[in-house]
């Protein structure tokens, strides 16, 4: 990436290199295992100008959601999550019956369902052919595409302008950031709601989430960058909201500079609070990535131990961050017997790069083994409730994000 995605500048400080890597939701089928997976580089720079946080490298998109695994509908907290996003951002907006949403990467149309119950019109984009024809047969109109401001205009011409747009962990995704916001500002109703969430740089590296680095997720945001884009096509971020989920995650709202929305005083706040942490010094990065090296040692070294002491361990979650911790800390079928996920497109198939094999969660259950490598780390409270079973008979989980730890 030899220019910033946001501002263009070419002073860019290359500070993690995670070494060649498969794409992280590459899962493989049996037969796919003889075959010789495509390896690439994934590493994080900043720039020094606007602060933004990029991979260094974008693989084509085609590559990686034309097919795809993840669905946010297995966790009963996604789906809270998103009954709580849709009726925050329905009252912020003056969402009334009838009122156009649009999400932008819809997936399985989960948060769109919400909206629908509420007597919106609702319309999803999403490039996975496969997400959009359930999401379509469950009667969530969805079109199979790229969101770009070509798209957009198609959509005001025959939807009308629309009064919420979401693109929850997706613009993460968008290489073309300023098509997509120019997309967005064509689409947007004046008085409407632009509403984004992406995993806040400031948690990532305050905890050591190096895992949330992937080759689909091409920016990394603070408020800084994001506003800077935004201010450069007539919009203008109104609040930003902190959420729990991914391990810390930002919700910001976005209007038309013309809106008659007012600024929540809170996004000052989270301006101030970014300088003052240190995110506009090259160092922060810096010293993150020395943290990360150490950490694969602790955690190599502690999962060697347990298999010389002849306990077992297998896997809880195949999430694409699972997969970048596997491959960076070459945890192989030698140290996890396999991993257990509830997707069933990832159940039957194994990992990328790693090659270990997934089931359904009740296997955990059924094998009692001693040690699950907590991959989904994120989802820790949901996991360690439907799993107390396990626990009260000696299982034992290792978290390995955010300070290493069993429990
Ligand atoms: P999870 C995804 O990343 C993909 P991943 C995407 N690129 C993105 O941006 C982030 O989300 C935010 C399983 N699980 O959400 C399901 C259980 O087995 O951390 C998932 O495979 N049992 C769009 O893949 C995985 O864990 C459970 O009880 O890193 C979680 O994946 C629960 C709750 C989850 O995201």
């Amino acid at each position: 990436m030899p220019y910033c995605r946001i501002c263009s500048s070419t002073k860019l400080h290359t500070f993690l290199d995670l070494g060649r890597m498969p794409i992280p939701n590459g899962f493989l089928t049996k037969s796919q295992l003889l075959h010789k997976e495509k390896r690439y580089p994934l590493k994080a720079c900043v720039c020094t100008t606007c602060w933004l946080v990029q991979l260094t490298r974008v693989i084509p998109a085609e590559i990686m959601f034309k097919n795809y695994v993840y669905i946010p509908s297995t966790s009963t907290t996604m789906l809270d999550h998103f009954e709580s996003l849709s009726i925050e951002s329905s009252k912020k907006a003056h969402l009334r019956k009838k009122n156009l949403v649009v999400d932008i990467g819809s997936n399985d149309a989960t948060l769109l369902s919400y909206y629908k119950k509420n007597g919106a019109r609702i319309l999803g984009v999403d490039p996975a052919e496969n997400l959009a024809k359930k999401a379509n047969a469950q009667g969530i109109p969805t079109m199979v595409h790229y969101f770009t401001k070509d798209l957009a205009r198609r959509i005001v011409a025959d939807h009308g302008t629309a009064k919420i747009i979401t693109a929850t962990n997706v613009i993460a995704h968008i290489d073309d950031l300023h098509d997509a916001v120019d997309g967005v500002r064509a689409l947007l109703h004046p008085q409407g709601l632009f509403v984004i969430e992406a995993p806040y740089l400031v948690d990532l590296i305050d905890n050591n989430e190096f895992d949330t680095i992937y080759h689909e997720h091409l920016s990394y945001f603070t408020i800084h960058p994001l506003q800077r884009l935004f201010g450069k096509h007539g919009l203008r971020i109104i609040d930003v909201v902190k959420q729990h989920i991914h391990g810390g995650s930002i919700r910001v709202y976005v209007s038309h500079v013309n809106s008659s929305h007012t600024t929540h005083p809170r996004v000052g706040k989270f301006l101030i609070e970014e300088k003052v942490k240190q995110f506009h010094t090259i160092s922060t990065y810096d010293t993150f990535a020395v943290r990360i090296s150490q950490m694969k040692k602790n955690l190599v070294s502690l999962l060697k131990r347990m298999k010389k002491e002849g306990k077992s361990i297998i896997g809880y979650g195949a999430s694409a961050k699972g997969n970048v911790l596997e491959n960076y800390c070459a945890i192989t079928p030698n140290i996890l017997d396999y991993i257990v996920d509830s997707t069933p497109y990832k159940q039957g198939k194994y990992t990328p790069g790693t090659h270990i094999r997934i089931y359904p969660e009740e296997k955990l259950l059924k094998d009692q083994p001693d040690y699950a490598l907590l991959t989904s780390w994120n989802f820790a409270e949901e996991i360690l409730e439907k799993n107390s079973k396990y626990r009260e008979a000696g299982g034992r989980f290792i978290i390995p994000i955010s300070g290493l730890r069993i429990v």
